[in-house]
């Protein structure tokens, strides 16, 4: 499509909007101001770059061989430069620790220090980036039987426990230096795969090491610590140490924040609902935005209604400075750099559809108890021109309109994917 067709479709658009009295000028203003935390690990398959050799474990499971996947710290910046040039608007990247970028040497999960994120920190800085981090709690020979914080051996716990501290620090630091608070999420995997004899204790080890790993306050303009529960994994089926439960009920009295990740709850559960609830008392959330088919399966976003609702959630509640958006899928089976495109525009796209319904409208029929009126308009909403207005935002940040990326994106993979064997 042509830049004058593209411009024309929003004029159109822009005026129809307008006669409901949405301004889709302010909601593109806004929408640039909403970063996406892009995930690294949709790059490699949750690989990281530690070369142990070890099984990812922690009931984590990447399915797919599709060729080309980033084998080495400056290989997967240089795909997710190509994704965040498809992508409309400011990001971040959420990193894992196993990405630790130590030139081929080999540090303990427990001693890793800023240094060895310089070089993510220095390409977030070059990009104008923020940066999100997470500890690394699987693929290690101490979590091989799956237990980590809450582990029975007071040294596994120990080791944990202080990777827990060091990612803390990195975080701070990341914040420090690029002057946006890094958001560091923890998730450990432990649980069991069948029917557990004794829930509590592992819950109450777990609460003790989440003590300790949280005992020096960092300064929250720098760090913010999330905590992210489930509630069952793959040999994990019957119990998880970290529910959402634990988690929750810990951020309340702790003054942290919930992770939300949409596959972590019963297969028909979305998070949606949850994050008015859970921000009546907490400062702010991590969402992880995933999709599960059937199960935590974390395939790519896609513009679901499940999507649509999170997005209006946010926006909706004007909570957009108090939900941190990150992803969370990883799909080896089609190109990785399409996977982030893909899901990364579908998140963006759901927000800016939920800011151009006529929420006002809609909102002052339903004050009235006009709950005709409140059906018909959300349904008529549905049909809007959002596409155009779509276009006309990724045409004015320089990046692809429609599906014009998936050239850039074949053209990657043949000069430089396909290469990688
Ligand atoms: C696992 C959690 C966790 C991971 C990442 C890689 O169930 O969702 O967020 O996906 O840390
Ligand atoms: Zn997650």
């Amino acid at each position: 499509m042509n830049r004058k067709t593209v411009d024309e479709a929003y004029w159109l658009a822009k005026e129809q909007y307008a006669e409901l009295g949405v301004k889709t000028d302010a909601a593109l203003k806004k929408l640039a101001t909403i970063p996406i935390s892009l995930h690294c690990w949709q790059g490699d398959d949750v690989g990281g770059f530690e070369n142990t050799g070890m099984e990812l474990g922690g009931g984590l499971a990447v399915t797919g061989n599709y060729p080309g996947k980033a084998r080495t710290p400056n290989e997967l910046r240089a795909d997710l430069d190509k994704a965040l040039s498809l992508i409309p608007g400011k990001h971040r990247l959420n990193l894992h620790a196993s990405y630790a970028d130590t030139g081929g040497r080999k540090v303990e999960r427990n001693e890793i220090k800023p240094e060895h994120f310089q070089n993510w920190i220095a390409w977030c800085k070059k990009n104008g980036m923020g940066m999100d981090f997470n500890p690394t709690y699987y693929a290690h020979p101490k979590a091989a039987d799956g237990f980590t914080l809450s582990h029975p051996d007071k040294g596994i716990r120990q080791f944990w426990i202080e990777h827990g501290i060091c990612c803390r620090e990195i975080g701070a630091a990341i914040g420090k230096a690029l002057g946006k608070t890094c958001v560091t999420n923890l998730w450990i995997p432990d649980g069991m795969k069948d029917t557990p004899a004794d829930r509590k204790s592992p819950r109450e080890r777990l609460l003790t090491s989440l003590d300790a790993v949280f005992k020096k306050p960092i300064d929250p303009k720098l760090n913010l610590d999330a905590i992210e529960g489930k509630l069952f994994g793959i040999g994990s089926e019957s119990y998880v140490v970290g529910s959402h439960e634990l988690y929750l009920s810990y951020a309340v009295r702790h003054n942290k924040l919930i992770t939300l990740d949409a596959g972590h709850y019963h297969p028909t559960e979305g998070i949606a609902d949850k994050i008015s609830s859970v921000l009546t008392q907490l400062a702010e959330i991590l969402l992880h935005v995933s999709r599960g088919v059937r199960w935590d399966s974390d395939h790519v976003v896609t513009l679901t209604d499940d999507l649509e609702a999170i997005a209006q959630e946010i926006v909706w509640g004007g909570y957009t400075d108090r939900v941190h958006i990150g992803l969370d899928y990883f799909d080896a089976s089609i190109n990785r750099v399409a996977a982030w495109t893909i899901g990364t525009r579908n998140m963006i796209k759901a927000l800016l559809m939920a800011m151009l319904t006529p929420i006002d409208t809609i909102r002052k029929a339903e004050a009235i108890g006009d709950n005709t009126s409140r059906l018909a308009l959300l349904e008529e909403a549905k049909t809007l021109p959002f596409g155009a207005v779509w276009d006309y935002y990724c045409a004015t940040k320089g990046v692809p309109v429609g599906a014009a990326w998936l050239d850039e994106v074949k053209t990657y993979e043949k000069n430089v994917l396909a290469k990688r064997q």
